[in-house]
Formats: C-alpha cells, sequence, structure tokens
C-alpha cells in the first residue's frame, strides 16, 4: 500500500522543487523528485543519529580515503528504508517504469576498484551498525574514464557525473579550510612556523549515507577545490582573460580528477597535492568538532579514530602532529603519541610498485615543515627501536608505508592470507618490533547492495524461507543448508539464477547487440585488467578450449559463454594488450560456425557497479585466478559467492577463507601456493618448461603468435606472447596446466543440474560471513574501540 506521504512527498517535490506537473515531467524530474522525498527520509535519519552522537559524547570514527566507489544511490536509499514497493507503485501510475527511472541516475565512480568499492561498503555498513562515522575524501569531478571498444581497443573517455543532476548532496559554503602549499619555515626559540607559498580553499559537500531500516546515517564529506581569489580583476581589466581566471582555474584542478590507477603513480605532484588536501582538510573538520564538545586535546585518542585507507593519506600522522606542536604548543613527543591513539593504517597490496614513496625533493618543496616532522619522527623511532635497520627516509624519499605503521597503533591487512605476508614481507623488520600492531579484517561486502537490491529474486527465496533477518544478519544464511536438499526449493534457486540469465542477455542483447544464451555457463570474471589478476590466462584457456573443440565438435561440450568487464589504466598498455587480445579472440571465435552455440566470449564495455550489480547475480562460474601472494583480498570473489557462484580460483587472497567456508568441494581449486610461485620462480625457464610439457598451451601461443586473431599484423600480440615464453613473472604457463584440468571438472558437474544447483545454493548459504558489517565490528572492537549507538 502507498502510503500517502511517501507519494505526496514525490508529488510535492515534482512541483515545488522542479516546477513540473506530472504531464509535463521528463524521466530525470521523476527521478529527481523520487530521490528528495528518499532524501527528505534519509534527513531525518540523518538529523536525529548527529543528534544522538552529540548528546552521548561517543567516539567517533573518521575512515580517510582518496577513493569512493560509490554507483548509483537511489535505489540503496529506497532498498534501506524499504519504500521499493511504493516508489514502484507511485511510478507505474505515472507510467514510467522503476528500473528505468533508477538507471537514469549517474553512478559515481570516484574510485578505481576494490579499495574505493570496499570504502563503500564500509560507509554503508558503519550507518547498519550505529557507529558514528564521516567519511572524508574529494569530490572529483572527473571520476574514472568511460570505457569504449573501437575496434577491440580501449579508448578512454572523460566522465562527468556531475553532469546530470543528482539529489544526495548538501553544499556546505560555510564549511571551508584553507589549504597551504610550498613556502617556507621558520624557525624561532625552537618554535616552528610553516608560511606555505600557495594556497587553496577546500569546500565541504556532504551526502547522508543511510543505514538499513533508516535506523542511522553517518556522513561523507567529500571536498572540492576552490580559489580563495577566484578571479583577477586586474588582468581582467587590462584584457588578460585567461590570467584572470587562472586562479580559478589552477584551484580547481586539485580536485578535477581521479588518478585512473591506484597501483602506480601519475602527475605525482598533483598526486601528492590531492593526498595532502584531502587529509588536512579533514583533520581541520575533525578537530573543529572534537573542540565543540570537548577542551583537553589530550583526550583525543579516547573521542577520535582515524582510519586511513592505505597510505594515501599517510600524511595525516606529519600533519597531527604539527597542528599540535606548531599551533596548539605540544611539544613533540607528546603529540606523536596522541596521533599514534588516533591513527590506524589499512594496507591494500603487497604489490612493490603500488607502495608509494616520493621523492624527497618533491616532498620537501610541496609540505617543507612535514618533511622536517618525518624526519624527527624517523629519528624518534630509531632512537626507541636501535635494532631497526630499515628508515622511512631512505634513498632520499619519504616511505610512506613504513611512516603509516610507525604512526599508527594498529596496522590492519585485508585478508588472512595477506595479513600473513605482510608480517613476513613487507613489513617483516617493523612487525618484529611491534609483534602486537598487525592484525587481520578480512574485508567483506554490505548485503544490502550485493544481494537484497541487486538480486531480488534471490533475496525474494531466502526471506521467504529463513525471514528477513538475515539482510543485517548475513550469517543467517547458514539456515538455508537445509532447504537445499528439498528438491523443489532447489529447483526454484535454479530458476532465479536462470531468470537473471536470461533478464541479463536481454540486456546484453539490447544494449549491445551481442548474443548471449541462457543455457550457457555464464563463466564471469570481473574486475581491472593486470597481469597479476590474470585475464590472460582465462583467455588462453578460452583459445585452447575452442581448439579442442573444433577437432571433436561432435563431443558433448557443455556451452560457455567467457564474460568479462574491467578497465585497464591508461597508461598500462600489457593490460590494454590484454583487453584486445580478448575482444579480437572474440570477433574470430564467436563467428566460427564449428563452434557456435559451444563456446562464445563477451567483453561488457565500460565495468563500472551498476554493471556489476546486473551481472553479478546471473553469474554461474566466478574467476578468481590470480597468481598467489599477489591479491590482496578481492571483494568480488565474495559478492560472486554469495550470488550463488562458485569459484574458480587459485589459493589468493580470501578465496582462502571463501573456501574453507563453502567447503573445498563447492570450490574449483588449481594452481600453486603463495609458497610454490615463490619457488617456481627461481626455476631457469620456467614459462618454457610449462610449455613444452602442454599441448594445449603451446597449441595457443603460437595461434596467437601466428596472427590468428590479428589477421595482417602478426606481431600485434608479440608483447604478450614474448612476455609469457620469457619471464612469465606471473607464471600464467606454470599454472595453465592445472587451470585447465579444473575447467574441465567445471564442465562436468554443471551438466549435472542438481550437483551444480547444489554448490551454488551452498555457496550462497556459507558466505555469510563476508558481509561487511562483520569487517565493520572487527575495525569497531580491535582498531578503534568504538561502539554502537543502536
Ligand atoms: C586492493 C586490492 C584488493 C582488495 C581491495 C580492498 O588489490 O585485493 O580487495 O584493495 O581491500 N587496490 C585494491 O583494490
Amino acid at each position: 500500500m502507498t502510503t500517502p506521504s511517501f507519494r505526496e512527498s514525490i508529488l510535492r517535490h515534482l512541483t515545488y522543487s522542479f516546477g513540473k506537473d506530472p504531464d509535463h515531467a521528463i524521466l530525470e524530474d521523476w527521478r529527481m523528485a523520487l530521490s528528495l522525498g528518499v532524501r527528505d527520509r534519509i534527513v531525518d535519519a540523518w538529523f536525529k543519529s548527529t543528534k544522538r552522537t552529540y548528546e552521548t559524547g561517543a567516539k567517533r570514527v573518521y575512515y580517510l580515503s582518496m577513493e569512493y566507489l560509490i554507483g548509483r544511490l537511489l535505489e540503496d536509499g529506497l532498498v534501506n528504508l524499504e519504500l521499493v514497493d511504493e516508489a514502484r507503485e507511485v511510478l507505474a501510475e505515472f507510467g514510467y517504469d522503476y528500473d528505468t527511472v533508477l538507471a537514469d541516475e549517474p553512478d559515481a565512480a570516484l574510485g578505481n576498484g576494490g579499495l574505493g568499492r570496499l570504502a563503500a561498503c564500509f560507509m554503508e555498513s558503519l550507518s547498519t551498525i550505529g557507529c558514528p562515522a564521516h567519511g572524508y575524501g574529494i569530490r572529483y569531478e572527473h571520476g574514472l574514464f568511460r570505457q569504449s571498444f573501437v575496434d577491440g581497443r580501449q579508448i578512454e573517455q572523460p566522465e562527468l557525473w556531475l553532469g546530470q543532476r543528482h539529489a544526495w548532496e548538501f553544499e556546505r559554503p560555510e564549511v571551508r579550510y584553507r589549504i597551504g602549499f610550498g613556502g617556507h619555515v621558520d624557525v624561532r626559540d625552537g618554535h616552528y612556523r610553516w608560511h606555505p607559498g600557495e594556497e587553496v580553499e577546500a569546500e565541504a559537500f556532504d551526502t547522508p549515507t543511510v543505514g538499513w531500516k533508516g535506523r542511522w546515517a553517518n556522513t561523507l564529506r567529500l571536498w572540492s577545490g576552490r580559489a580563495i581569489h577566484p578571479f583577477d580583476l586586474e588582468a581582467f581589466n587590462h584584457g588578460d582573460f585567461t590570467r584572470a581566471a587562472a586562479p580559478e582555474a589552477l584551484a580547481r584542478t586539485i580536485s578535477r580528477v581521479l588518478y585512473p590507477d591506484d597501483t602506480t603513480e601519475q602527475g605525482r605532484e598533483l598526486r601528492l597535492k590531492q593526498e595532502y588536501f584531502l587529509t588536512a582538510s579533514a583533520l581541520r573538520d575533525i578537530l573543529r568538532r572534537f573542540s565543540n564538545q570537548f577542551d583537553d586535546l589530550r583526550k583525543l585518542p579516547e573521542k577520535v579514530a582515524i582510519q586511513l585507507n592505505d597510505t594515501h593519506p599517510a600524511i595525516a600522522g606529519p600533519e597531527l602532529i604539527r597542528i599540535l606542536v606548531d599551533e596548539k604548543g605540544f611539544d613533540f613527543d607528546e603529540a606523536m603519541e596522541i596521533a599514534q591513539g588516533c591513527l590506524s593504517y589499512t594496507n591494500h597490496t603487497l604489490l612493490p610498485e603500488a607502495l608509494e614513496a616520493w621523492g624527497e625533493q618533491l616532498f620537501g618543496r610541496l609540505l617543507p615543515r612535514h618533511i622536517g616532522i618525518i624526519d624527527r619522527i624517523d629519528a624518534t623511532h630509531a632512537g626507541r627501536n636501535p635494532s631497526r635497520t630499515q628508515s622511512m627516509r631512505a634513498d632520499q624519499s619519504v616511505k610512506m608505508g613504513q611512516l603509516s605503521f610507525v604512526m599508527a597503533h594498529k596496522v590492519n591487512g585485508v585478508s588472512a592470507l595477506h595479513t600473513d605476508l605482510m608480517k613476513t614481507t613487507v613489513f617483516s623488520e617493523l612487525h618484529g618490533l611491534h609483534p602486537d600492531r598487525i592484525v587481520n579484517q578480512t574485508n567483506g561486502v554490505t548485503p544490502r547492495r550485493w544481494l537484497l537490491s541487486c538480486n531480488p529474486g534471490l533475496a525474494g527465496l531466502i526471506t521467504e524461507s529463513i525471514g528477513e533477518d538475515w539482510v543485517d544478519d548475513l550469517e543467517q544464511l547458514s539456515k538455508l543448508e537445509p532447504f537445499i536438499d528439498d528438491a523443489g526449493w532447489l529447483e526454484h534457486f535454479d530458476a532465479v539464477k536462470r531468470d537473471n540469465k536470461v533478464w541479463l542477455s536481454n540486456w546484453m542483447r539490447d544494449t549491445y547487440g551481442m548474443h548471449a544464451d541462457p543455457d550457457a555457463l555464464f563463466d564471469v570474471q570481473i574486475k581491472r585488467i593486470h597481469e597479476y589478476k590474470r585475464q590472460h590466462l582465462n583467455i588462453l584457456e578460452t583459445i585452447a578450449l575452442w581448439q579442442e573443440m573444433r577437432e571433436n565438435p561432435n563431443a558433448d561440450w557443455t556451452p560457455r559463454l567467457k564474460l568479462f568487464g574491467g578497465k585497464a589504466a591508461p597508461g598500462y598498455f600489457f593490460a590494454k594488450d590484454i583487453i584486445r587480445l580478448i575482444n579480437d579472440a572474440a570477433s574470430v571465435i564467436n563467428n566460427d560456425p564449428l563452434t557456435q552455440g559451444m563456446l562464445r566470449i563477451a567483453f561488457l564495455p565500460n565495468y563500472n557497479v551498476s554493471l556489476a550489480e546486473r551481472m553479478i547475480p546471473a553469474a554461474d562460474l566466478s574467476e578468481q585466478v590470480s597468481t598467489a601472494g599477489k591479491e590482496a583480498s578481492g571483494t568480488g570473489n565474495m559478492k560472486l559467492a554469495l550470488n550463488g557462484a562458485p569459484t574458480i580460483g587459485t589459493l589468493d587472497g580470501a578465496n582462502v577463507e571463501i573456501r574453507e567456508r563453502v567447503g573445498a568441494d563447492n570450490f574449483f581449486l588449481f594452481g600453486m601456493t603463495a609458497q610454490e610461485v615463490e619457488d617456481r620462480r627461481r626455476v631457469e625457464g620456467h614459462a618454457g618448461l610449462a610449455i613444452a610439457a602442454d599441448d594445449r598451451l603451446k597449441g595457443a601461443l603460437d595461434l596467437i603468435r601466428d596472427g590468428r586473431f590479428s589477421p595482417g599484423e602478426t606481431d600485434r600480440y608479440r608483447g604478450i606472447t614474448e612476455n609469457l615464453e620469457g619471464p612469465d613473472y606471473f607464471l600464467v604457463c606454470s599454472d595453465f596446466t592445472d587451470y585447465w584440468r579444473a575447467q574441465r571438472e567445471v564442465d562436468v558437474v554443471f551438466r549435472d543440474d542438481k550437483a551444480w544447483d547444489r554448490m551454488a545454493a551452498l555457496n550462497t548459504a556459507r558466505s555469510g560471513w563476508f558481509s561487511s558489517d562483520r569487517t565493520i565490528r572487527g575495525y569497531m572492537a580491535d582498531i578503534w574501540n568504538a561502539e554502537s549507538l543502536l
């Protein structure tokens, strides 16, 4: 039943916020009116939460992240406030389709991949749990680039999420801070004062983030760069219009673009500026809020927990010390202790190229006071730990990982394996000195977005079977286990998956003119394109399979659709070659009459949160095939398992824990372990040996090298084949044979409907632990010492 007030609220917004009557409103007006109707209710929850946090004087959590991969928010709000049915009814009454209206919202891609999406899941879980929290980030004008394919090649276009209206932010012109860069430092009687040479203003934009059933809402505060003197009138009057507009353009550059790669640094100076801009604005805001409520800054660690999402905001340590010492008169050691009490740091990757290190020239020029503070932190730490050999200031650089570790009271990894590897690799020395500092918090995903809202069919079946308490207590999914033995129930489960596959097939046909057969096995690999994630292992196996099918076209093959999605960093040429190879292979294989109906490849362009929400519920098989030891955790692996797609994967990241929970029988394991990877790398000519031992692999490589997928241009994929036949650092060849074996096991199980459905359903029933609610409770207990106010 439509409660009159929600319907009224939508119509009132249509009239008074947008000046339209229902007869003249266009799609966007309806989407905006609906959004504002939802937002009004979110605001009510938001005020209540804020008030309660003030009244209780509770500890607050601050999550500092350069990325928030938010996606669309309207459905999030509707689902969490349980307004979906009413929204459908109202829209239908006026001739609008609910899904069409939702799809009109821009997809906010203020993040690259897992790290940014994790931050978005965490914001939702913090609100669901009722933990008082703020997220701080940057309001990029352009999020992650838009990807299209031309002749199979990735083309990047700027993304403009702000080009369409959306309803979620509140601009806060009154919340502005001046952020300085460069300049010089004065020392007088041992007191330091930084005089920045350049200043910009950070302006706040707030998005309320609401949790399940609207019980609580927190704030995501994103900063936008503004010029302090936006316009140079004198220059303008002299006719120099470009110079007149320069201050504004320069300041805005800071929040202009998200760097399209979180594993290598580009535009280094601007990137460092962005990091300081975010961190300094956030700290000012945190201290202002603290001082409104409490007077003694020594109490900071009791009332404030600041989580650094990777090293990107690592300058928070030195900045907090700078404020306490230079502006508040604390002595250095006490300031350092207070900062350590507040700060904690999450490491998301062990890839050496992703461990931030800034050249001291650049760093010292941009942040002249901070580099001195870092030297002092380093000296203090060395003084207290005489056996230490590694400095955060070695090689004329500033090592942000070491700095973050030293300045944090807790450091966490994002899966059990990754945390163990942190202890024995990058942070081995620091771990030896501070054995209690590293803790594990295995990642999770929010079940509201990644099951309830993206997969209504499955969510409905679950609720019908075990009630709705699973939505914020995901481990209740284990109650599904007894149902799995019921043939009728399992058929229902199967029908839901099939509906989702039909839906995706139709959508692919309508959107891209792509053909997909819902009876085929939907074999899905969706994630950033990276050598360590090994999309090329998958395509090699696909090519080998195609060959085998051509040789035995009458054998009883399990029809497969290989689905890919993901973007390559614009400067990562190897990854872009992998994309092109997949697309080239698709055009040859999809047009081969001999293998029609048995094998297809589809690479869906512009993979983003919204596309993930469409693909995941329709997936049969989840490809998690990274070189063991390289994927810190993965979160797509969790979403796919939760939605009933068993994994084919290596013992890497959270795959290990997924396998433990769903059971080894319900997981297609292959490949070397992290230790075996290390050993194998030491075998000279390992790739050649692997190729010589596997004719299928050799055949697939030959086809690529001979130009089968690049007619007339045999050296198009020389980079790939030479790499695989030569160094093959990521051990694609060495893992190929076992991957092939596991894939054939998949074929066999998939053809036994019942066996497959059982396995898929057990994946859903046993994935409850991978809720980000569980992860956040872990951070609250082990790292933040924060409490729920619900
Ligand atoms: C990282 C890792 C992923 C991890 C994610 C969130 O590569 O394995 O799941 O963070 O912790 N840079 C990333 O996306």
